[in-house]
């Protein structure tokens, strides 16, 4: 089987992770720009200030998308670089920028796919309540409009926000990105609620101006399965896909909030609030959302806690996405299992999972249209005789290709791939360790790019859409 015309093939990357010029050309301060200075936060206090120089390099990076064939470019858009403090005057300097990113993608028929929120909130308004506060949602919307307005000619796909849980639990309950609070799930059902209502506007808003392109939104996708078979573990795999998937997956593909969490939310006095009118026009947007975006890296194995609430420790470690934490309501703990594979990170490699898993959401949504928006592999890569020899890269991304044509074959509608991470880019809470990229940027040398194995391999898969796989 090959991978349809129609199927795309890309890899990603995110502003915070890749462009460094902090504070250049009338960029405002983020969040990020913020927490990664504060000691302790991050990898050996590694922040975006230069990441790997994107910015400044984009054309000699695009150039080398195009010789690896790539048929698609996901990047996020600094929201500060167009509203350098959220939501006052725009910097036209920041719309200029990506203009000529897009242009860039263009001249070599490279699809450019934008996400509008990668994380990187102007800091003006985190500082105002972040994703507590209406000021925030305002301003997405207005921010989602302007991109639309200025690069909507030419770009035909929009992903709204990328990985709510993320953001929102590792904000609100981990403290691990910011605004770095602890334990606080009232907080966190609100950030989520209003996050979903910004979303829905921004589909409302994009529909209206009849742009004829797509809108949908990533997600993080992690599909929980018991550690076994009994009535106990299926219990737990239950739960944890009830607040982890139909939490965030319900209120985008079927206008509402799923009964099972939201009826304990009550019950525990941490509900969002949540008027009439933000729930209709959710609901609205849930019909005119073209897509869903899914970032799989690794299912989860859960098991259900008998006897008492263990208490979740706040470590950077435990926030790492490795298994081995209990649920912020201490029903299930995730664990790590003798029979599977792991990453040196700890994160579970299976294509099985991803097939099971797209199963699933096909059965509860339908054949809603799937991309891929994340998948790769973080490791640190050898270097043998000058070469990047990053086969166990190739193993995963060729494993997981092989998953999606089975998905396919079963009848879930995805209809492209986008590898994490075109270029080696900075890991939020693991520094340049972490690699996941094609291409290898060597840090003590000028930030001088190198090509690694998987980008010929990848360009072979592009070449023959995946028949070789
Ligand atoms: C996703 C994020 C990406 C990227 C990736 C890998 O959650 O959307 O921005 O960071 O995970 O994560 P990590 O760098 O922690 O391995």
């Amino acid at each position: 089987m090959k991978f349809s015309h129609d199927f795309l093939f890309g890899a990603a990357s995110a502003s915070y992770q890749v462009e460094g010029a902090w504070n250049e050309d009338g960029k405002g301060m983020t969040n990020w720009d913020e927490f990664s200075k504060i000691p302790g936060k991050t990898f050996e206090g590694t922040n975006g200030d230069v990441a790997v120089d994107h910015y400044h390099r984009y054309k000699e990076d695009i150039a080398l998308m195009a010789e690896m064939g790539l048929e698609s470019y996901r990047f996020s858009i600094s929201w500060a670089r167009i509203f350098p403090d959220g939501d006052g005057e725009i910097n036209p300097k920041g719309i200029e920028f990506y203009n000529n990113l897009i242009n860039e993608c263009l001249k070599y028929g490279i699809v450019p796919f934008i996400t509008l929120y990668h994380w990187d909130l102007p800091l003006t308004l985190e500082k105002d309540g972040g994703w507590l506060s209406q000021r925030t949602i305002r301003a997405f919307v207005r921010y989602a409009e302007t991109c639309f307005t200025a690069f909507g000619d030419r770009v035909k796909h929009f992903i709204t926000f990328n990985e709510t849980i993320v953001f929102c639990s590792l904000g609100y309950m981990a403290g691990a990105h910011p605004p770095g609070i602890t334990n606080d799930p009232k907080k966190y059902f609100q950030a989520i609620h209003n996050v979903f209502y910004a979303h829905a506007q921004a589909v409302l808003i994009y529909k209206e101006m009849s742009q004829y392109g797509e809108i949908g939104i990533s997600h993080v996708f992690s599909p929980a399965f018991g550690v076994d078979d009994s009535e106990e573990s299926h219990k737990a795999a239950y739960h944890a896909n009830a607040y982890a998937t139909h939490l965030y997956f319900d209120p985008i593909l079927k206008g509402e909030y799923p009964a099972y969490v939201m009826d304990a939310l009550k019950d525990n006095e941490i509900h969002p609030e949540q008027t009439e009118e933000e729930l209709a026009i959710i609901k609205q947007a849930s019909t005119m959302n073209d897509f869903m975006g899914l970032n799989y890296y690794q299912p989860s194995r859960v098991e259900l806690i008998k006897g008492d609430v263990e208490k979740r420790e706040n470590k950077r470690e435990n926030c790492t996405g490795a298994p081995g934490n209990p649920s912020f309501d201490g029903v299930f703990r995730t664990v790590k299992m003798n029979d599977k594979r792991y990453t040196k990170w700890d994160w579970e490699i299976s294509p099985e999972g991803f097939v099971d898993g797209l199963n699933m959401l096909k059965e509860r949504y339908g054949q809603v249209k799937i991309y891929i928006t994340e998948n790769g592999l973080g490791d640190e890569d050898p270097i043998i005789e000058d070469e990047i020899c990053d086969v166990p890269r190739i193993h995963y991304i060729q494993e997981h290709l092989q998953a999606l044509k089975q998905a396919i074959q079963d009848g879930v509608n995805v209809k492209g791939y986008f590898a994490w991470s075109v270029i080696d880019l900075l890991s939020w809470l693991n520094g340049y360790k972490k690699q996941y990229g094609f291409i290898y940027v060597d840090h003590k040398n000028n930030y001088q790019r190198k090509k690694k194995l998987s980008f010929h391999w990848y360009r072979s898969v592009i070449e023959n859409r995946g028949e070789d796989l």
